[in-house]
């Protein structure tokens, strides 16, 4: 399919497609008529062609783009820098003394509406504010609007892999690669930019974390011009690249003998490998690293810990501002199942925790928003706000691994929600997980957020067309954490799916169910895993390709669940802090949704809702696999009143997701039934 065919299929242009506004008050508000700009920036210009195509669309009628000096009459945008448009700064008043690099200040007085902001990207991200603001119909009053980003990064990790896979990908080929090479359509790639752009997104990281034979060879000539071009089409919407390294690059590529990071000669060559890509690509945002995890190398084959591998990196990029992000998902693939102590759970902490302080400040480590691998449901990780003298990212996936694989339903705003808020107590009751890794809990000046990506080669880039809802939650979190999961529902509705109140009702009514009705048939009670191996789609109690032997639940005839407590587990809930470890320890007060990740019980045992886990499994399940046959009634009541293609798509995604939920919902309930010998006591039928 040519990129012109893919470009007109609704879905491609996503939460950018400005449907023409209906309603006439507010297309009024949107009744712009020019657009004035007098810097050639690029990423000015961006924000000016945002505006004009963005206008354009909701008010069906062109608007002009203006000189500085010509006379302008009727309602306009003027839009620019304070450095470089003196006109704006004046505009924008007292307001240009209260804002940050990224932040921008909208102010309307009379016909005028200005966007102004410190930096090029900021002027942007002022640009799509606007839009958004007038797509949804709050219109800018005259008052001002003053924003900035809640962190610093704000970083989309693709986990794609140079033959044109993606890893963990659902939704068809890379944008990226093709056949081993680099190969893309410059147009996709901007489109893809304008969308992260426009809900804050400030930095990419290309290439899979496993990094393969042919991506290790990014790090030279072969590749770097090439990667040049894409850096160059994301620079225009402010957007960093960086790539992903392999730890053994000094052997893989660069011939020698050794990738010790304490060996001066390995320094050397890292050194010379970042003044190549510095060349290059000036603006180079850095490297992200997985090392000595899931068999990838690391400094520990030559007795070296996560810190010298990282800080070696890291004084090879310091000289140009360059970043090293260093990912925590570190554990023992390979556990005995006979040992009983050691726990994946704790691994992160334990590997990390003794090396707090120890990093360059150009370092980041990037840290799983949970201590295991992005479960339905998780505890929040204890390493998050454990470091106090180290820079953190908080690390989510988008992509829907094991929370449906874009087949099902599952927004996923409401459980980053949750993580964000979580209360760590690493400085008392004011040190939820958003401010430790915004830096403020600890006054650090990097932090941020990072995750794995969800979009690939479809022409509605997500596969399941209300997945995009994910990929633009994050973007809207990341910028700003106080931002409740349906706002973003409403917000990502509206402007995708088009401006109908009802069908934007029914929309986030199915959005904001979707996570608990996939966790009702799945996992139970922070369990987790039950997946087939490798590809981990579908229900398959033992099946996770590292779960021999039943170590990730411990289901028996008697009971069910992991016993991290300290006093006679794995001692992972002493990883918390203070109220929180107590809390976890406790077999009271451990939180249903979370007893059986932390607690070992006989199926009898009763949840504070009252009821027996064991009954608590067969209704959770029989209710969640009801739910999911639920939303296909309520899409159906929306024939008609969407786009047909989009009806079409989302429409084969719920029956397919309410045929599997009743495979999840029989398969975990007869496990469980002849597991536990006790018969649901509602006395419906479990095979
Ligand atoms: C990129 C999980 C996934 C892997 C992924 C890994 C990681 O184990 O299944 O596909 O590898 O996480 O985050 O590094």
């Amino acid at each position: 399919m040519s990129q012109q065919t893919i470009n007109e299929q609704f879905g491609y242009q996503a939460w950018l497609a400005y449907h023409p506004l209906a309603d006439e008050a507010k297309r009024e508000a949107a009744n712009y008529r020019w657009i004035a700009s007098c810097e050639q920036e690029e990423t000015v210009q961006a924000a000016v062609s945002e505006l004009v195509r963005g206008i354009g669309g909701l008010r069906g009628e062109a608007v002009q783009v203006s000189k500085e000096q010509e006379p302008i009459t009727g309602k306009g945008i003027r839009i620019g820098t304070f450095k470089g448009n003196e006109e704006v700064r004046l505009l924008c008043g007292d307001a240009v003394e209260r804002l940050s690099m990224e932040g921008f200040v909208i102010r309307t007085v009379g016909d005028i509406t200005v966007i102004g902001a410190n930096t090029s990207a900021g002027v942007l991200y002022g640009a799509f504010h606007l839009l958004r603001l007038l797509a949804l119909g709050n219109a800018p009053a005259d008052s001002d609007i003053v924003e900035k980003p809640a962190n610093g990064l704000r970083m989309i990790n693709q986990w794609d892999n140079i033959d044109g896979s993606i890893e963990r990908g659902y939704a068809g080929q890379s944008i990226f690669y093709a056949n081993n090479e680099i190969s893309y359509d410059s147009e996709r790639i901007q489109d893809y930019a304008r969308l992260l752009a426009s809900t804050s997104v400030n930095a990419i990281a290309i290439n899979n974390v496993n990094v393969h034979r042919l991506e290790t060879m990014f790090l030279t000539e072969a590749y770097l011009p090439r990667i040049a071009e894409l850096a160059a089409i994301l620079r225009r919407y402010a957007i960093k690249l960086y790539f992903s390294i392999n730890f053994a690059s000094p052997i893989e590529v660069g011939g020698l003998q050794t990738a010790d990071p304490l060996d001066a000669e390995v320094r050397e060559w890292w050194k010379s490998r970042a003044a190549d890509i510095y060349a290059a690509i000036p603006d180079f945002g850095g490297f992200l690293v997985k090392a000595d995890s899931e068999n990838r190398p690391g400094p520990f084959t030559y007795g070296r810990d996560h810190a010298d591998g990282a800080n070696m990196l890291a004084e090879a990029l310091a000289p140009y501002g360059g970043l090293v992000i260093w990912r925590c998902f570190v554990y023992n693939c390979k556990q005995d199942w006979r040992d009983r102590t050691t726990d994946r759970a704790r691994a992160a902490y334990d590997h990390f925790m003794p090396l707090d302080g120890a990093f360059h400040p150009n370092v980041l480590l990037q840290i799983k928003n949970g201590p295991m691998d992005f479960q339905v449901r998780e505890p929040v990780s204890p390493l998050l706000g454990a470091m106090e003298h180290t820079n953190q990212l908080i690390e989510f996936q988008i992509t829907q691994e094991y929370t449906g694989q874009q087949r099902h339903l599952c927004y996923l705003v409401p459980q980053w929600r949750t993580v964000l808020d979580f209360q760590t107590l690493a400085q008392g009751a004011a040190s939820p997980v958003k401010r430790i890794v915004d830096g403020s809990v600890y006054g650090r000046e990097l932090g941020g957020f990072a995750a794995v990506s969800n979009i690939g080669s479809d022409a509605n880039w997500t596969g399941h067309p209300l997945a995009q809802a994910n990929l633009y939650g994050y973007g809207r979190l990341a910028w700003n954490p106080e931002l409740t999961a349906e706002e973003i529902a409403r917000e990502w509705a509206a402007q995708a799916i088009g401006p109908d109140e009802a069908v934007i009702d029914t929309v986030c009514e199915m959005l904001m169910a979707s996570l608990d009705i996939y966790e009702s048939y799945t996992a139970p009670l922070g369990v987790g895993w039950m997946v087939n191996p490798n590809h981990h789609y579908g229900p398959n109690v033992d099946g996770y390709e590292y779960d021999r032997w039943g170590t990730y639940h411990f289901a028996d005839r008697d009971g069910i669940g992991v016993n991290r407590t300290v006093q006679s587990g794995t001692g992972y809930a002493g990883q918390y802090i203070g109220e929180n470890a107590a809390i976890y320890e406790s077999l009271e007060r451990c939180p249903d949704e979370l007893l059986l990740f932390f607690h070992h019980v006989p199926y009898t045992h009763r949840l504070h809702s009252g009821i027996t886990v064991v009954q608590h499994i067969y209704d959770t399940h029989f209710d969640g696999a009801e739910r999911a046959e639920g939303l296909v009634r309520k899409w159906q009541s929306l024939t008609g009143l969407v786009n047909e293609e989009l009806y079409r798509l989302a429409q084969a995604r719920f029956s397919e997701q309410a045929a599997h939920a009743k495979e999840w919902r029989d398969i975990i309930n007869t496990y469980f039934y002849r597991k536990s010998g006790i018969a649901d006591e509602r006395g419906r039928t479990i095979y």
